[in-house]
């Protein structure tokens, strides 16, 4: 029999990687093709250890280009998409919106006319999966949760793009019969992130003894989720996911990120050997960044009860792997911030 073919888009990148890697390694019956643009945020190194494997292959492609999209399909007659390809970071669609218009939106319409031109209305064993944020919701008060029935509220052009483009999944779904499912996680955390993002960005300056700009009061709240949770999440809902379902993602584990940040500092003074304290002397209060949610929690007990997925790792240690992680992989990070990150980080700090 055929190998069942998974297009896997944004599998250099965070997420995407761990994703294509538990695929790789549980599935060794399905053919796993990973589609990514190679942006700054994609990067090869973090599938070293599977490129070889016989059911996985590589396709440099950019989802912005409709007529690539459409030949690809034609060429490959994919049975299934999970989408993770995407402009990611909130600050850079402050200074950057069209890029996520253009990747996030148009990226994800050309995805789904090509999927729709090759699988001609025969959707059995078809499956369009977006994979999205819980940052489509906006923002919460002290209390309550995200469910997956609260208002569509983005705030920032980052999670009004991929808002947009959950609304058009859905009505690809209505209107052309794709079937399609959707997941919207909370904050991921864990190796191979890309030091923008809070948690990697803190660890290279703590290592490298630069101040940590936290923004605002530092009260901002967020529930940390550790990445091959998310991705063990995600070979679920793939699954055994209902039709035109969303599921929300999350830790159960909210932190304002002062708190998290005076965590990660004890972690750090301990691996470095540093004084107690040492730290943590380098934080430093900086303006905030525009249209910053307050908090994010999610509800995630449809997914629980549905699907029986539960977070399994622990935030403490979970962070302490991810702390070793790092200091083990200095050459990973010197990688990645070589060239065009000195600029962004200039600009950006
Ligand atoms: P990332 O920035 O680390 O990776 C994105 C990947 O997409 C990169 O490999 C990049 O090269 C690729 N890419 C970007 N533009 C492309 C294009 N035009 N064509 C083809 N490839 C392109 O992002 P991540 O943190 O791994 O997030 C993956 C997905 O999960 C995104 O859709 C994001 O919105 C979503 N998500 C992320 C988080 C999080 O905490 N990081 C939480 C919830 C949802
Ligand atoms: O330098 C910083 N200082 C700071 O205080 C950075 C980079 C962030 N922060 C704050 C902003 C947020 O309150 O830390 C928190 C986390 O920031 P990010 O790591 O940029 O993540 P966030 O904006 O919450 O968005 C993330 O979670 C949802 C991902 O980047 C998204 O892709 C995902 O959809």
């Amino acid at each position: 029999m055929e190998k069942k073919k998974i297009l896997i888009t944004g599998g250099a990148g965070f997420i995407g990687s761990h994703v294509v890697r538990l695929f790789l390694n549980k599935y060794p019956d399905y053919q796993i093709f990973n589609l990514d643009a190679l942006t700054y945020a994609g990067n090869l190194e973090n599938l070293r250890d599977v490129e070889k494997k016989e059911n996985y292959s590589f396709i440099k492609a950019d989802i912005r280009d409709k007529e690539e999209m459409q030949q690809l399909f034609q060429k490959y007659n994919f049975d299934a998409v999970i989408h993770l390809a995407a402009e990611s970071h909130v600050d850079r669609s402050i200074s950057d919106p069209q890029s996520f218009v253009d990747t996030n939106i148009t990226g994800t319409i050309n995805l789904m006319e090509a999927a729709l031109e090759c699988w001609k209305g025969n959707f059995e064993d078809k499956l369009f999966y977006h994979i999205s944020t819980d940052e489509v919701y906006g923002s919460l008060g002290k209390s309550g949760l995200f469910t997956e029935t609260s208002p569509y509220a983005p705030n920032s052009p980052y999670s009004a793009s991929k808002a947009a483009s959950d609304h058009f999944v859905r009505a690809y779904g209505e209107t052309y019969g794709l079937p399609y499912v959707i997941s919207n996680c909370s904050n991921n955390y864990g190796p191979n992130q890309f030091p923008e993002k809070l948690i990697p960005l803190f660890i290279n300056n703590i290592i490298k003894k630069r101040s940590l700009p936290l923004y605002g009061d530092g009260k901002y709240t967020r529930d940390w989720l550790y990445v091959i949770d998310h991705a063990q999440a995600i070979d679920l809902v793939f699954h055994e996911g209902r039709n035109k379902a969303t599921y929300n993602i999350g830790g159960f584990n909210e932190w304002q990120n002062i708190d998290l940040i005076n965590l990660l500092c004890g972690i750090m003074d301990k691996k470095l050997g540093w004084e107690i304290g040492e730290s943590k002397t380098l934080i430093s209060f900086v303006k905030d960044r525009p249209g910053h949610d307050k908090r994010y929690a999610i509800d995630a007990s449809r997914i629980k009860n549905e699907l029986g997925w539960e977070p399994s790792v622990n935030f403490e240690e979970g962070l302490e792997k991810t702390v070793d992680w790092y200091l083990e992989n200095s050459a990973w990070m010197e990688g990645v911030i070589s060239g065009n990150y000195q600029e962004y980080y200039k600009r950006q700090y």
